[in-house]
């Protein structure tokens, strides 16, 4: 693969790897922002990072629809109306290492940085999709793919959602060249990248250049073979691969918080800060805190969260007795649902949310 065109990378980020790039903030300098500046989102790439010239970008729609379309970014722009959503991106892999720290696991060894709340603008996939002429369908997937590089698994990025979310107005799935009200960075997918808020970050696809709608899923290797939860028991690549297909691509991350720093305000009071992020079943209605392994719960002041897609940001100040000790959080969501105190382990480490811990 060649990494020689790659543009410059924010120095603010922890980085895990060179070559493909990938690199996170600190979980503490995340909390201090509700839209998470741009050195600090976190960059997550299978492949080299490319740039393109905005004006030559274009993007083709085929397979199940009435003719197939090659449109350029600038005609998108113009022929559909913007939109606009505040949407977290987290990568499945978020708190890896909190899951390798029960029994090894296969990853890129990511604290809890890869997340980013931001407002992304572009244009409504629905849109887009109803001027192709797609007929809605419950058993069709839209497959998006990003020709741009070859990938570490696979040719091409690709990934699938179903038809019935990028059609449901609500789900605000988007083609997106704004990150923040500023154009789409190359590292975060600019020119256009896919937006699917409540989805893991793999399915927002990074310079999409096709989409086809199709009877099945994508048949890429980050569909088909990673970012799936795969049963405790398969602890190989060799185990898992009779198992692949029949494990379920992941779709929402679950109900999580962590904690992003703890400080002393005084010798016996301690200020408290951390985001939580819900699963499918409604957004963050309560985080709390406990100072005793989860005996007792304090509340805590939720200070940010915005619409259905949006991270939370929480913090409190709580009273401490002793020199040192170990915080732990839970967040509930509005189904309420209670963030679990362990998290499952499998061999990708993927989707871990046990209760967040920090100590002090
Ligand atoms: N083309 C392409 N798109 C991609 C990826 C990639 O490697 N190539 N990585 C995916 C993953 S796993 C995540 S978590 C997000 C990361 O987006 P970011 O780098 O803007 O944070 O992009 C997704 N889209
Ligand atoms: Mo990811």
């Amino acid at each position: 693969m060649d990494y020689s065109l790659e543009p410059p990378h924010s120095d603010k980020l922890f980085v895990q790897a060179q070559k493909p790039f990938n690199a996170e903030p600190p979980a503490a300098a995340l909390v201090e922002f509700a839209y998470t500046p741009e050195e600090l989102v976190y960059c997550r790439n299978h492949g080299p990072v490319r740039e393109f010239e905005e004006d030559e970008y274009r993007i083709s729609i085929k397979g199940a629809i009435e003719k197939d379309i090659s449109i350029s970014l600038p005609q998108l722009k113009s022929s559909f109306p913007k939109a606009r959503v505040v949407a977290a991106l987290q990568c499945a892999g978020n708190r890896r290492n909190e899951m390798g720290a029960i029994k090894p696991v296969h990853g890129v060894g990511w604290n809890s940085g890869v997340i980013a709340n931001c407002s992304w603008g572009g244009v409504r996939l629905r849109d887009v999709l109803n001027h192709a002429g797609v007929q809605a369908n419950n058993s069709s997937h839209v497959c998006f793919a990003s020709y741009a590089t070859l990938c570490q698994d696979d040719e091409y990025y690709g990934a699938s959602i179903p038809l019935t979310k990028a059609l449901k107005q609500e789900d605000d799935v988007l083609l997106a060249y704004e990150m923040n009200d500023e154009t789409l960075s190359p590292e975060h997918g600019g020119p256009l990248r896919v937006v699917v808020p409540g989805y893991l970050g793999a399915r927002w696809v990074k310079w999409v250049d096709t989409i086809i709608i199709s009877p099945e899923e994508s048949p890429n290797y980050y569909q088909q073979r990673d970012y799936k939860i795969l049963p405790p028991e398969i602890e190989t690549k060799d185990q898992a691969r009779p198992v692949w297909s029949k494990v379920a691509s992941m779709t929402a991350l679950p109900l999580n918080s962590i904690i992003g720093s703890a400080f002393k305000v005084t010798p016996s009071r301690l200020h408290v800060k951390g985001y939580a992020t819900p699963g499918d079943c409604g957004n963050i209605v309560e985080v709390e805190l406990s100072l005793d392994d989860g005996i007792t719960w304090h509340p805590t002041r939720i200070t940010y969260q915005e619409g259905k897609w949006s991270w939370t940001i929480w913090e409190t100040e709580i009273q401490i007795s002793g020199s040192s000790g170990e915080l732990c959080c839970r967040a509930k969501d509005e189904a309420g649902n209670v963030q679990p105190r362990d998290g499952t382990w499998n061999m990708r480490g993927v989707a871990f949310n046990a209760w967040g811990r920090l100590k002090w």
